[in-house]
């Protein structure tokens, strides 16, 4: 080799160590991104609805005066896209928030082969109540173009978004657009599991098992992202009397709301053995709602994305071994009465 052209390869690799470090440097977020109770956020809402994606919905749509929702973008998980679509279309309804747009994104996860979960949401993915075509139509265009306009054109760490299934669509944003970033505040999902162990094989959560590639683009995004595992929601559950609440509160949308919860719930207490069930994707709401109900930690989350017994584990760091940067404020405990009473206080408002 000459002697011109090793000086510029060992100018190259000292540009591309030095870009690494930058890299490595950028993924620990600058603070705890916890908000407080009276943060006012504008969100956009990604969901794979699925029973407890359209509680999420219905208690953040509930919520105006602390949730500015700019649109829900929808996306294949629990349900195939025209399912989780038009799912997502009859919460819209159910709340009466016309005003909110909803996009349709992915069919399918980046790589690996769909899966869905019909066993737990049923095959139209809400459990418990009968569904219909709702009056208002999908918005035009595609939810990955939507992310990346939208986050384009928004003011620096300005937006949250709030994520409930398979990370599909903000991978794809992240991919072709990585300067969207900008834009992003705060990620705040429900997925993964460390402590708790797996609820699609025995060390995978669902939304990250669904789309391991996709969940490794985003967590490696360098976007401060608070994650609720399956950790947190399996301490949350439901009970006879907190249904019933709910169902009391004598609005369409608590009847709704009970009517769902007493569906979905059976599979997880017989199967888990536990006294009542989990409402995942609802717990990201009661978050950006009301924080303190919750406790994490910064640690160094990564995912196995390489198919074997692994697949889709969230390997978090919870004891900081690796020496590697925090990339997320795990969620590890929450009040589980303060989430029933904060969810039935906002139900209550709808119609
Ligand atoms: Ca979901």
């Amino acid at each position: 080799m000459p002697l011109s052209s090793r000086w510029k390869t060992d100018l190259s690799s000292f540009l591309l160590a030095g870009f690494a470090l930058l890299m490595t440097t950028s993924i620990a977020p600058t603070a705890a991104h916890a908000a407080d109770a009276t943060t006012v956020h504008t969100l956009i809402i990604d969901t794979d609805p699925g029973a407890d994606d359209v509680i999420a919905l219905l208690f953040a749509m509930a919520s105006p005066e602390t949730l500015k929702i700019q649109a829900l973008t929808t996306v294949a998980g629990n349900v195939p896209l025209a399912k989780t679509s038009r799912n997502a279309r009859l919460a819209r309804e159910w709340a009466k928030r016309p005003d909110i747009p909803v996009y349709a994104g992915a069919p399918r996860p980046l790589l690996r082969t769909p899966i869905y979960a019909a066993d737990i949401h049923g095959s139209e993915g809400i459990t418990g109540v009968k569904v219909f075509e709702p009056k208002q139509p999908l918005a035009d265009g595609n939810a990955v173009d939507y992310l990346i306009r939208t986050l384009r054109a928004a003011p620096e760490k300005s937006v949250t978004l709030a994520m409930l299934g398979p990370e599909t669509n903000l991978a794809l944003a992240l991919t072709q657009a990585p300067d969207i970033t900008r834009g992003l505040r705060e990620l705040v999902l429900m997925g993964g599991a460390h402590f708790n162990g797996g609820n699609i094989t025995p060390t995978a959560e669902f939304n990250v098992f669904a789309d391991p590639h996709a969940a490794e683009i985003v967590l490696k995004s360098g976007v401060p992202i608070t994650m609720l595992p399956l950790d947190v929601t399996h301490k949350i559950l439901t009970s006879p009397e907190r249904i019933a609440r709910l169902r009391g509160l004598g609005n369409q949308a608590g009847k709704t709301v009970a009517d769902i919860l007493d569906a979905y719930v059976q599979h997880d207490m017989q199967y888990y053995g536990l006294p009542g069930g989990p409402v995942h994707d609802a717990t990201v709401i009661a978050y950006l709602l009301q924080p303190s109900l919750f406790k994490g930690k910064q640690v160094n989350v990564e995912v196995d994305s390489r198919e074997g017994i692994g697949f889709g584990q969230t390997v978090t760091d919870w004891y900081g071994g690796l020496k590697r940067p925090a990339n997320v404020n795990w969620i590890a405990e929450g009040d589980a009465q303060g989430f029933f009473d904060l969810l039935t206080q906002r139900i209550s408002r709808l119609p």
